[in-house]
């Protein structure tokens, strides 16, 4: 556990970063001194609400496998860290969901909860995101998503109820444990209300028996497993989110094997031959999953990314990070998109390697 007091040298460096590009904040020395002068007292100091909306910015612009970075500036803070019981956690998850989503115009959003500090751990979410579905394994199948099938279980072990009959698509509870005074009491199951969750109905702008497969995709990805380090400080719950690039739900949730899997049903719809790779009939289903995704979401007016335009703007990303005479991490095999990936103009160059300091998300060890 993380019972450990703050690095005064990795203090003093965020904030000499936090001053130094802005300069409206005054002069760094005074600060220094008065963080010094906190730490030594307490084992730790408490960021004023600019150094933690900065220090959050900084770390998703530092976020090497994101590739919606260009508007890192815009991010809003919900500055939750007075909070530490797990149902005022579950229900601030919760007022995230519909402040993030505004009926589909989606705001780039992190909800930061209390640190660890010298007297105890910050709270924990155990979802990877606050919006998730569920998976049983039935006979030698799964129903719903192959993923959540270890954390259905466990969720089911804590007491939480599969809704009657379970579907392909029911949002999983969230798992939270409380920090300080609350971390003994074991985590917690908390139901998503259904108002909180916008989904998209899928439909393809040409098939129209494509509405028959069924399928839908929740608006917000809500990364909710990722803890947030600035200046010596840890957030281990600090959700967040922006809106979805459609190659994610369609050439990945919807594609790889060990998720959905519905390539041979996409292509068996269209009529293509599967009898052999060499027809390209995977490549050419996850194509039209792609502009069922595109268009579905398009028709909703939700906030969607699509892989051509989000390469464009993460290479102005880069430019201006260069011109400011920052490096810019880059974990190339996560920002070229899952199809066409030559088609876009990120494929075509090399990067700064990803680096370990600064703020940062990081995936805890046992949540890997
Ligand atoms: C990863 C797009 C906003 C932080 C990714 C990925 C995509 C993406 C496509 C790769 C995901 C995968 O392959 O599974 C976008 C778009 C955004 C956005 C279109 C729209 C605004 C944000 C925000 C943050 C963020 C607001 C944080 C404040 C990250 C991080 C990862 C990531 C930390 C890596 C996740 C991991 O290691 O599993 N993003 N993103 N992104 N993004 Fe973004
Ligand atoms: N591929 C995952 C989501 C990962 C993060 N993607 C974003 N993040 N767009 C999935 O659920 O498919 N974001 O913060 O917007």
């Amino acid at each position: 556990v993380r019972g450990r007091t703050v690095d005064p040298a990795e203090a003093e460096e965020f904030l000499r970063l936090f001053h130094a590009e802005n300069p409206a904040e005054g002069p760094v020395e005074p600060r220094v001194a008065a963080v010094r002068d906190e730490i030594a007292r307490t084992g730790t100091y408490v960021h004023t609400t600019a150094e933690l909306e900065f220090g959050a910015r900084v770390a998703w612009r530092s976020s090497a496998r994101c590739i919606g970075r260009l508007y890192w500036r815009s991010l809003h803070l919900r500055d939750r860290r007075h909070v530490t019981a797990p149902d005022e956690v579950a229900a601030e998850c919760v007022g995230h969901l519909h402040e993030a989503t505004r009926r589909g115009r989606i705001r780039s959003t992190i909800t930061v909860f209390a640190p660890d500090g010298p007297s105890g751990p910050g709270p924990r979410i155990w979802n990877e995101q606050l919006v998730r579905y569920a998976g049983y394994r039935a006979g030698g199948r799964v129903l719903g998503d192959p993923r959540y099938v270890g954390f259905t279980d466990n969720a089911r072990a804590l007491g939480w109820m599969p809704p009657s009959p379970m579907g392909r698509f029911d949002v999983l509870p969230l798992v939270v444990s409380g920090g300080g005074e609350h971390v003994a009491a074991g985590p917690q199951v908390h139901e998503v209300p259904a108002d909180a969750v916008l989904e998209v109905p899928l439909s393809h702008p040409d098939f129209g028996w494509f509405g028959d497969l069924d399928l839908r995709w929740h608006a917000l990805p809500v990364i909710s497993n990722m803890r947030l380090d600035i200046g010596g400080i840890s957030y281990p719950a600090a959700p967040f989110n922006g809106w979805y690039m459609a190659t994610e739900i369609a050439a990945r949730n919807f594609a790889d094997a060990d998720r959905y899997d519905l390539l041979p049903d996409v292509a068996e719809a269209m009529g293509l031959d599967t009898s052999s790779e060499r027809t390209l009939w995977r490549d050419r289903a996850a194509v039209e999953l792609t502009a069922a995704v595109q268009h579905s979401f398009d028709e909703a007016g939700v906030s969607l990314a699509d892989h051509h335009g989000e390469s464009q703007r993460f290479l102005r990303f880069v430019e201006k990070e260069e011109a400011a005479g920052r490096t810019c991490p880059v974990d190339w095999s996560w920002i070229v998109p899952p199809i066409s990936g030559g088609l876009t103009p990120v494929f075509h160059r090399y990067y700064d390697e990803p680096t370990d300091t600064g703020p940062m998300f990081r995936l805890d060890e046992q949540a890997k």
